[in-house]
């Protein structure tokens, strides 16, 4: 597209623009990891957590072709409470203004209906089991979420379940399938 625009340009006499385009999308997805690797340099930060690029930065790729990195946006009012949970499920909203229990037992229960055996696989947890308590003892447990006196702690055993699935632990899951589109 910008080509033929710069081609019109040099018809006329005028110099050639740089092309333009802006990436944009919702916190901690990689907009700016994608730009550096186009840009073949660390030009744009990055970071595990969203919230990471806090202004607009123009970052020249090759030749007059720029990318305008941005900082990631949600709207403003989540029509549907599960949309909520699987974003801050997946990083996108910040850790700090969620209750992780919440979101961790939303993780749990929906592994358990669509990929339960990497459930299994990863916490050898009884699937058939309805009390979610008994889940996170079984997970406290084994990952070592121990408040003194040994009992289990469930907020850091919320965080290892989200580290987890963040890190890929759990499998490669999907939260959104095409026939739930
Ligand atoms: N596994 C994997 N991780 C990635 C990929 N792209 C980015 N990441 C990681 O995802 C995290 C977020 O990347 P960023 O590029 O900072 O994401 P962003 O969309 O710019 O985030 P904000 O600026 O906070 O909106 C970083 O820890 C990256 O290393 C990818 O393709 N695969
Ligand atoms: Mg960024």
């Amino acid at each position: 597209m910008g080509q033929s625009i710069n081609d019109k340009r040099k018809e006329k006499g005028i110099n050639p623009r740089s092309i333009r385009a802006m990436i944009l999308g919702i916190p901690n997805v990689g907009k700016s990891t994608l730009i550096n690797r186009l840009a073949n340099k660390k030009r744009a930060q990055t970071g595990d957590k969203p919230g990471v690029t806090k202004k607009q930065q123009w970052i020249k790729i090759q030749g007059e072709f720029e990318l305008l990195d941005t900082p990631g946006i949600l709207w403003p009012k989540f029509e549907d409470q599960e949309v909520g949970y699987k974003l801050a499920a997946i990083g996108s909203i910040k850790d700090q203004i969620l209750h992780l229990d919440d979101i961790a037992v939303y993780v749990l229960k929906f592994m358990k209906e669509h990929y339960p055996a990497f459930l299994e696989d990863r916490y050898q947890l009884d699937i058939e089991e309805e009390d979610i308590v008994v889940w996170f003892d079984t997970i406290g447990k084994k990952r070592g979420c121990l408040a003194s006196g040994g009992v289990v702690d469930y907020d850091k055993t919320s965080d290892v379940i989200l580290q987890d699935l963040r890190n890929g632990k759990l499998g490669n899951v999907t939260f959104d399938h095409i026939d739930s589109l």
